[in-house]
């Protein structure tokens, strides 16, 4: 009798291992990261009664399964589940084990990976702290250090790192420069100078055809270390605010022209809190000022904040004379030094919004805010946890190509997750979690295959050399195999705003969205570039028919300049861009 029970004992480990190995099968097939592991654990042990369960799992889930999965946690021990392979000893149902592994797995929180480090030639780390998208989709980094040395890295190679080093460098550190892509995709980078605040009045073009450096025409009028740069409506100019140790000017970058030229005008000066104010191309063409920003420089704690507390606009009253407007209304909080943030687009009202996320001190570093300027009067929403409840600080926003915005650290401990911002639902929701720290000097940008590339800081931001790429949700199915995507085969360089072009696709009958995506160029949690921009369309066969905008569209919202152009299909899968020339 006892070899029996030994038998049956046996037989029914046996059973515990094939089902144990089954769901470690499960578990990678399904993306789970270690992280991802932990979190389902963690929300499935801080359950206390079947209602909690159920706002994670669903109606679905009855009252006896989630009395049972509540009573297993307490038989696990003080600390609850330790593994999923747990639920096996508790006879936990299958589709309550398969629905975890989809809520905590790549399918619903994307994927980071690190394949490689910003290295030079030499061996010797590169610091990086600027980080731009170029038309030819390898990435222009700018170092976090007193080197003049910029590097170009081919982000289309995640296997094997790919980097280029200048040959002729500019003869100015562009070390806390601002930089933006003026219209034809070559980089304008003023100022800087390296790490001091007394600045440079210094500016500099890189073009990617050829891979050259070369300094404008004429120097700015003032010099200007931390400077925030914004491309106009209308293709020729530019707009370079703030930097120390100027305080109130801004001055105008023609690029036909190519000089530089102080606004002027009775209201022309604004002062700022924030070194690297947040600033925005809004369609009408003002210029809108976010409060975000980098306090450091002038005098007061932290930084030369003003009283105010408003928002404002800049616009442009001649060729080069112009006015600031203050906004009466405030935000819920107005103070968001070193928070970032970005324009969310849509072709139904409301039309114009912007997300500002973290930036100064609790309460309100954990929040983003909303802020609708579709009119010139915005509407300042109320402040919404980012999924983490964190305080974020020196935290990076990206854009993806189906509008949610995904926000990236700010916080010292990597373990907060990353966040998803849907511009629909306004909801937060958590996302795979970084290897490495992502604060001061640390950068993230969206590459045309989609994904997200992120590093820096590493010198002085206790960041990583590590670029570390995420592949979004978008990129998995919900059980967190790679999702088919649509292709392009065929489009053109150029098209001209208010006319059409042609794209040809073998998924044409699929294909949902067309979107526009400005390439980031972005430093210190300051990008004035990004923007996310739907197209209307028809089909016929496999070639799709894409207006450029109306001829009523306002001059501002899409700039011209480099874009890359994305499909998305039925279900959200974006194409790999292809770069487009949008022409006025
Ligand atoms: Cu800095």
């Amino acid at each position: 009798l006892s070899a029996l029970r030994l038998k049956l004992e046996q037989a029914h480990h046996l059973e515990e291992v094939m089902k144990a190995e089954d769901l470690d099968k499960k578990i990678e097939q399904a993306g789970l990261s270690r992280y991802g592991h932990k979190r389902a654990l963690d929300v499935l042990n801080r359950a206390r009664r079947p209602e909690d369960l159920k706002r994670l799992l669903g109606d679905k889930l009855n009252r006896k399964d989630a009395q049972n999965i509540l009573m297993a946690c307490k038989k696990c021990g003080p600390y609850g589940f330790r593994h999923l392979h747990e639920f096996i000893k508790f006879e936990i149902p299958d589709w309550i084990i398969d629905l975890i592994l989809r809520l905590f797995g790549r399918g619903s929180r994307g994927e980071w990976t690190s394949p490689y480090e910003t290295v030079m030639d030499n061996g010797v780390a590169y610091h990086v702290a600027h980080a731009s998208v170029l038309k030819n989709g390898w990435v222009l980094f700018m170092p976090e250090s007193s080197t003049k040395t910029t590097l170009l890295w081919n982000a289309a190679n995640e296997s094997n790192a790919e980097f280029e080093w200048m040959i002729n460098e500019p003869d100015e550190k562009l070390f806390c420069a601002g930089h933006a892509f003026l219209s034809d995709g070559r980089l304008l980078v003023c100022g800087g100078g390296g790490g001091g605040p007394s600045g440079v009045d210094r500016a500099y073009i890189f073009n990617p055809d050829g891979n050259s450096w070369t300094a404008t025409g004429t120097n700015m009028t003032r010099a200007r270390w931390y400077p925030t740069v914004v491309s106009l409506a209308d293709g020729r100019k530019i707009l370079v605010a703030s930097g120390a140790p100027e305080t109130g000017t801004v001055e105008i970058y023609d690029e036909v022209d190519d000089r530089f030229d102080v606004v002027t005008g009775p209201d022309a000066s604004r002062s700022f809190p924030q070194l690297y104010p947040g600033l925005h191309l809004l369609p009408g063409g003002e210029v809108y000022y976010t409060r975000t920003g980098f306090a450091s420089a002038g005098p007061g704690p932290g930084g030369n904040y003003d009283s105010l507390n408003t928002n404002a606009y800049f616009r442009l009253t001649g060729p080069t004379e112009g006015e600031w407007v203050e906004i009466e209304d405030e935000m819920e909080h107005p103070y968001r030094a070193r928070g970032m943030s970005v324009l969310l687009f849509d072709d139904k009202p409301p039309l114009t919004r912007v997300l500002i996320v973290g930036g100064g001190s609790p309460p309100g570093s954990e929040t983003s805010e909303l802020s609708n300027l579709s009119t010139i009067n915005p509407e300042f929403g109320h402040a919404t946890n980012v999924a983490g409840n964190e305080g974020r600080n020196n935290v990076n926003v990206v854009m993806l190509p189906n509008g949610e915005a995904l926000t990236i650290g700010g916080t010292v401990d990597p373990d907060v997750p990353c966040a998803l911002f849907d511009p629909d639902s306004l909801t937060w929701r958590e996302a795979d979690r970084v290897g490495y720290r992502k604060q001061y000097h640390s950068v993230a940008v969206l590459l045309p295959s989609g994904k997200v590339a992120a590093t820096g800081g590493s010198n002085y931001g206790g960041g990583s050399n590590a670029i570390e790429i995420f592949s979004p949700p978008y990129l998995f199915t919900a059980l967190g195999v790679p999702a088919a995507r649509p292709q392009i085969t065929a489009s053109p360089d150029t098209a001209q705003l208010g006319h059409t072009f042609d794209v040809d696709s073998p998924q044409a009958a699929d294909i949902d969205r067309v979107v526009l995506v400005r390439p980031m160029s972005v430093t210190h949690q300051t990008d004035t570039c990004q923007r996310v921009i739907k197209l209307g369309f028809t089909r016929s066969g496999n070639t799709l028919t894409v207006q450029a905008l109306s001829h009523h569209a306002p001059a501002g919202l899409a700039p011209p300049g480099v874009y890359m152009l994305f499909l998305l299909n039925g279900q959200g899968v974006p194409s790999v861009a292809e770069f487009i020339q949008l022409e006025g």
